[in-house]
């Protein structure tokens, strides 16, 4: 087959499952552009602003479970995706970045948006961090054969992968002969001797001891196994922020999200129960916002951390921790298989009960506001529970309110950052998550992160199906609240008061104002039945306070050693 390059790449992306291409386009990626419009297996959406688009391909392929491309152009499309990648990297997603560069040295005629493989070359780092797993350069032909061989061997990882292919204008059109057609297979994993030994380790203790469970995102693919082992052995389970929904919330053996917004108390008391054994940490770095690091109190008992890339992860645990360097699903199977005979005694542990009561009404009408309490009843009521949509929710306190309040019952519902915590991650990934049309996404977005970038725009171009519900309480909330709680001085945080119900039609959207409970039940409950896009302005209440008190805590400690220095 003679084709340029730029059509066989894209080739060979149909044939890596790819399904969806975001981005923005620009001259020097024009050639891979028409490939990817022609093509009938990928859908291309073309976004407002490239981190848009590079943190859609990320919430593409997560939900999705399959690869994605960003694409931009060089110099500043570059540049502007780089939040969206490094949020992807962190997320474990696998994006496929295309762009391209200039020229392999600098030209020395300053060329408009010129980028040399130097600039490219530091975005990767040898030790795993960077922009990039894995950074192909595609300057000249010969160069094209190599990608194949490399992408296959990246996208068959586990744990995600970003790579960045770039190509000059020129090679992009270069006519190449070439099959792709190896078909692409994903690896199986076997346990090895070591992990078989402790998947027996484990499972005599979770049939004659007490262990808990703490899940995190790497865990998302066990749902069903980790469900079963924890309901025969009558074991309690916390998830991290990312992994609500793994194990049922309202589940009585489910003892709450750890990090960032969580109940404290509810989690001390369940991982310093007296009759506790074990905890069991399956696919979480447990981060800041992931854990308050609470990890590093677990003196008395056994900890073992199941998950790839355990020693990775090492520096964050516990010294005695157990390492365990495995597929998460293969070892609960085994897990599983080794207590098949066992008679397994009742659990003395008892569970613990949710606190927030979803009839209640906490806006007081007289303010003409609504609290941020009754937006979590609404969300809960109607956007999970009654029509199982996707929930994410932005860096701010929105995220706060959401890990603590909202309770899903199916992993990969709730989408949160909570490793990178950009602003705009999902008012931009909203359309990532839309994009299949297959269920609707509502985006929690305060009005500082709508204002910093969003893709309404391009929601409305492909009629998709995603609401974006603005916590607007005119300011940068989580930064004022924050001075305050930590005693500093106040600051500017305001923000002037905008209509985003207007700003919504303005794009081609639907716009609602909502200032109590009942307005944004009517209101959420016609956008989702729409299928439309949507944009709900709701006024709320910018003086309560979310369960920041974790965060808080981090935050006093880290000045408290800079300031011993
Ligand atoms: C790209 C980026 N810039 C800055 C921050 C720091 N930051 C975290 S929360 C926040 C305020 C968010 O304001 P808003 O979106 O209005 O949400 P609110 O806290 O008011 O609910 C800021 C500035 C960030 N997380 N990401």
């Amino acid at each position: 087959m003679s084709v340029n390059i730029a059509k066989t790449l894209v080739k060979l992306l149909e044939d890596c499952e790819v399904k969806a291409a975001f981005g923005v386009s620009g001259g020097f990626i024009a050639p891979i552009w028409q490939a990817l419009t022609e093509s009938e297996k990928i859908k291309i959406f073309h976004c407002r602003h490239e981190s848009g688009g590079a943190f859609s391909a990320s919430e593409f392929s997560l939900c999705q479970q399959v690869p994605a491309v960003a694409f931009a152009t060089a110099g500043p499309g570059i540049s502007n995706a780089l939040t969206g990648l490094r949020a992807a990297k962190l997320d474990g997603a696998k994006v496929i970045f295309i762009s391209s560069i200039t020229s392999v040295t600098p030209s020395g005629k300053w060329s408009l948006q010129e980028t040399t493989v130097q600039d490219i070359d530091g975005l990767c780092l040898p030790d795993g961090h960077g922009y990039f797993d894995e950074i192909i350069i595609i300057n000249q032909k010969d160069d094209y054969f190599d990608v194949e061989k490399k992408l296959r061997k990246g996208l068959n990882k586990k744990d995600g992968y970003v790579v960045g292919i770039f190509l000059t204008a020129k090679v992009q059109q270069e006519i190449i002969n070439y099959e792709n057609d190896e078909v692409l297979s994903l690896s199986h994993d076997d346990l090895d001797e070591n992990a078989k030994r402790h998947s027996q380790e484990i499972a005599d203790l979770l049939v004659n001891e007490n262990a808990v469970f703490w899940a995190g995102f790497g865990a998302r693919h066990a749902s069903a196994l980790l469900t079963q082992i924890a309901v025969k052995t009558n074991s309690r389970v916390i998830s991290t922020p990312r992994g609500k929904g793994i194990f049922n919330e309202k589940h009585s053996l489910y003892a709450g999200t750890s990090g960032l917004g969580s109940d404290t108390e509810s989690i001390y008391k369940t991982l310093h129960c007296p009759l506790l054994s074990a905890v069991i940490i399956m696919g979480s770095r447990l981060g800041e916002l992931s854990s308050s690091y609470v990890q590093n109190n677990l003196e008395k008992v056994k900890v073992y951390y199941i998950g790839l890339n355990a020693q990775e992860i090492k520096g964050n645990l516990p010294p005695h921790t157990v390492l365990i360097d495995s597929d998460i699903e293969t070892f609960l199977t085994s897990i599983d298989a080794c207590m098949a005979e066992k008679v397994i005694p009742p659990s003395h542990i008892k569970a613990i009960s949710a606190p927030h009561d979803s009839h209640k009404c906490y806006s007081d009408a007289a303010k003409d506001v609504i609290h941020p309490l009754d937006v979590m009843s609404v969300v809960q009521e109607i956007a999970i529970d009654m029509f199982d949509c996707y929930v994410a929710s932005e860096a701010g306190n929105s995220f706060v309110w959401t890990n603590r309040y909202l309770k899903f019952s199916n992993p990969l519902r709730y989408r949160i950052s909570t490793a990178y915590g950009a602003m705009g991650h999902y008012a931009c990934g909203l359309v990532g998550l839309a994009a299949s049309k297959e269920r609707c996404a509502i985006g929690i977005i305060g009005d500082g992160s709508i204002l910093m970038s969003n893709e309404v725009s391009t929601a409305v171009r492909f009629g998709l199906p995603a609401i974006w519900l603005v916590m607007n309480d005119a300011g940068y909330n989580m930064c004022r609240q924050g001075q305050e709680l930590l005693g500093y001085p106040p600051l500017d945080c305001s923000i002037p008061q905008v209509d985003f119900a207007l700003f919504g039609q303005s794009i081609g959207a639907t716009g609602y104002n909502v200032r109590n409970k009942k307005e944004l039940r009517e209101a959420l409950i016609h956008a989702i039945e729409e299928k439309k896009p949507a944009v709900i302005n709701a006024f709320i209440d910018k003086y309560e306070i979310p369960p920041l008190g974790d965060r808080v805590e981090t935050f006093r400690k880290l000045k408290e050693e800079l300031d011993a220095k």
